[in-house]
């Protein structure tokens, strides 16, 4: 009797103290998922539909590096336009005037304001490692928006932009084409320091046949005006066609600004082999009226892509962690067809 007395207490015993530990897991941090504190979901809130944000809920900080340049003012109307048309709440916008201490200030004062998420196009690669480490610290996602910056993926939500290096790597085709028997190509770079510029050198690095030489390389900053000065001081060091035969232009802007300077000496169109980034109605042009024998695709037209990724990230949704746009090559047989087309 007793042992069966005893035999009862300790089943009973056992069962109360499994009925206690099982409440102490659902109570400790580790067990307890989100739906044992909240009713059972909806139907409607496991899809989502209720309670998601939308984009009426999206305030968007997108500190611009400036307007040095055609597709640069594309880019920013890709963004202002997406913004109205989807209705977002608010975008945040501002020029940096090609000044990352301008980017720095505006994307503290957005932080400040609690915006949703940050678009970041870094006018340079390096010294963002302390804001975007402000911005992981006030729970705002950042997207970096064109060029790339060198701080760690992990401070950042994601990349979309252009394979700058593919981009240089596809110039050094066409000049390898347009130069078979080798030569010599002088080089106007973007803003130093940039992802663009570092990318597109590279790029040319590693495919430029060997028996083509890059004869020097200076940056224009990706603007008309400062290529201008850049293309006649080569001008005074190098005669055209005799110590070189080609230039790679890292924009369609500078190539523009650099074509005055050699009208001015005299140079015809075709009298070099010229090859560009970006496809802008400017490149087209050229390509139209003989100077440019390729312009290299950089598609500024992000908005939509980046809207899209932000409002994902507002909904606490995976996203892609690096997206780079398809590209092409475009070529003068089909620019004056194409250039009434050109949507930037
Ligand atoms: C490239 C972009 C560059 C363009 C220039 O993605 O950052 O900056 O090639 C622009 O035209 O100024």
């Amino acid at each position: 009797m007793k042992v069966t007395r005893l035999f009862s207490t300790i089943i009973l015993t056992v069962l109360v103290l499994g009925m206690l530990s099982a409440c102490g897991d659902a109570a400790s941090p580790t067990a307890a998922p989100a739906a044992a504190t909240n009713p059972p979901a909806t139907t409607a809130s496991a899809s989502g539909a209720t309670g998601a944000k939308t984009y009426k809920d999206l305030t968007l900080c997108f500190p611009q590096l400036g307007a040095e340049s055609d597709w640069r003012t594309a880019n920013t109307a890709s963004m202002k336009e997406t913004a109205s048309t989807l209705g977002i709440k608010q975008l945040v916008f501002s020029d940096a005037q090609q000044k990352q201490e301008n980017q720095i200030s505006a994307m503290r004062a957005c932080i400040q304001q609690g915006v949703n998420v940050i678009a970041l196009p870094p006018v340079v690669e390096d010294g963002w490692d302390a804001v975007l480490t402000e911005a992981k610290n006030a729970n705002i996602p950042v997207i970096v928006v064109d060029r790339s910056v060198s701080a760690d993926k992990s401070l950042y939500a994601a990349h979309i932009g252009s394979d700058m290096v593919l981009e240089g790597e596809r110039a050094a085709a066409e000049f390898n084409k347009q130069l078979p028997n080798g030569g010599a190509i002088l080089e106007l770079s973007g803003t130093t320091g940039s992802g663009a510029a570092v990318g597109r050198a590279k790029g040319l690095r590693n495919k430029l046949n060997s028996n083509i030489k890059i004869l020097d390389s200076q940056t224009g900053n990706f603007t008309r005006a400062e290529a201008v000065p850049v293309m006649q001081a080569f001008l005074k060091k190098y005669k055209p066609g005799t110590d070189f035969q080609g230039i790679f232009m890292h924009n369609d802007d500078m190539g523009i600004g650099a074509i005055e300077a050699l009208k001015g000496a005299g140079v015809k169109p075709g009298d070099l082999k010229i090859v560009s980034v970006d496809g802008t109605r400017g490149g087209f042009q050229a390509m139209v009226d003989g100077w440019f024998q390729a312009d290299v695709e950089c598609n500024p037209l992000l908005g939509p892509q980046v809207f899209d990724m932000a409002l994902k990230l507002m909904n606490g949704q995976q996203i892609d962690k690096e997206v780079l746009t398809n590209e092409t090559v475009y070529y003068p047989d089909k620019a004056k067809e194409l250039l009434p087309t050109r949507k930037y």
